[in-house]
């Protein structure tokens, strides 16, 4: 691989944020699925969406360890990992809900919506698609010879897939700064993770010889510790590594999945909300700033919901523009 660029540090390497901002992170991702559910429902948004409420943590103590410059690819339930990368809240509602001003121009919407210019790679509507993106991308940080890096969020029911396993090889292989990310919430679509896979994701990261942490999921502040250490061990050149965080999906596979199979199942993870615990921590400091935070979280989302409603729609006569290359 090429060498790196000399180590002095660059100014956008992210620093610990502190728990008042990765609460105003996921509180915005929060409020932009509780605004897209709403209109999800309303009828106002073509196909399926997937909602991260309860995950939110993940997506943000990882991505407030990065750079702009470093890229993410994501999974079928991404909206929380391009609003945390920084993608506008508006500019999220216009590609979902189809709209020629998205970044997309509409047409990735919610399942594949991306955000190149900070760095989101992609959501996909393949399980476990999002991976060898992500391995390609940190192929080309190293080409470059930049100490960016590459993440990527994968669900526990990618870990039934042979793509991530070449994946890891591959990265490992060739020392690539690769962050695997495995949001792990017992479920896969309708089936306990459990009823599909027989292994681990510590074990698949040791055959690898790919350095594992395991995080509370929906302790944003662990997540973010995690993150910030491996992270900057893959800028100093380290390869790749690979982080697990325990979460738990608090809605449906997505929005309007009637549940069935999860009644009378006990969940095996407790129902901490992450968005509650920060909030609870944070009081005992000071609760002013938490309240002008949240209000102004929600004008945002509302002043963005508002824009995307009155978008413009796409024209037939161009569904096939920028398609083909
Ligand atoms: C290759 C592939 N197989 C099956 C599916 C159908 N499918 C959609 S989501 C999903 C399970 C996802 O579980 P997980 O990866 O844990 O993510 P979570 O939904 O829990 O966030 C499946 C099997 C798919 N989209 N792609
Ligand atoms: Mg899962």
């Amino acid at each position: 691989m090429a060498k790196l660029k000399s180590a002095a540090v660059r100014d956008d390497t992210p620093q610990p944020l502190p728990l008042i901002d990765l609460y105003r992170r996921m509180l915005l991702v929060r409020e932009c699925e509780i605004r897209l559910a709403e209109r999800f429902n309303d009828g106002k948004i073509p196909g399926f969406i997937h909602l991260s409420i309860g995950q939110e943590a993940v997506a943000v103590g990882v991505t407030a360890a990065m750079r702009k410059t470093d890229t993410v690819a994501s999974t079928h339930r991404g909206h929380g990992h391009g609003i945390a990368k920084g993608m506008a809240p508006l500019d999220l509602f216009h590609e979902i809900s189809g709209n020629q001003e998205g970044p997309c121009r509409g047409r990735g919407g919610s399942l594949h919506v991306a955000d190149f210019s900070v760095g989101m790679l992609g959501a996909n509507g393949i399980v476990g698609g999002g991976i060898p993106i992500a391995v390609g991308s940190a192929l080309a940080h190293a080409r470059l010879g930049t100490d960016n890096i590459s993440g990527v969020f994968f669900g526990d029911g990618a870990l039934a897939e042979g793509v991530l396993y070449e994946s890891m090889n591959l990265a490992a292989l060739k020392r690539l700064p690769v962050l695997f990310v495995c949001e792990n919430n017992g479920w896969s679509e309708f089936s306990p993770t459990n009823s599909q896979y027989v292994g681990t994701f510590e074990k698949l990261a040791g055959t690898f010889d790919i350095p594992y942490r395991l995080v509370d999921g929906n302790d944003v502040e662990a997540v973010h510790a995690a993150s910030l250490d491996l992270v900057g061990q893959m800028r100093a050149g380290k390869g790749p590594a690979a982080l697990e965080c325990m979460t738990l999906r608090v809605k449906g596979h997505y929005e309007g999945d009637p549940q069935a199979y999860r009644k009378g199942v006990e969940d095996s993870r407790e129902a901490t909300d992450p968005l509650a615990a920060a909030r609870k921590k944070l009081e005992t400091i000071s609760s002013g700033p938490i309240v002008e935070i949240e209000t102004r979280v929600k004008a945002l989302v509302d002043t963005a919901a508002q824009a995307a409603a009155v978008g413009t729609r796409p024209v037939f006569e161009e569904a096939s523009k920028g398609v083909y290359a």
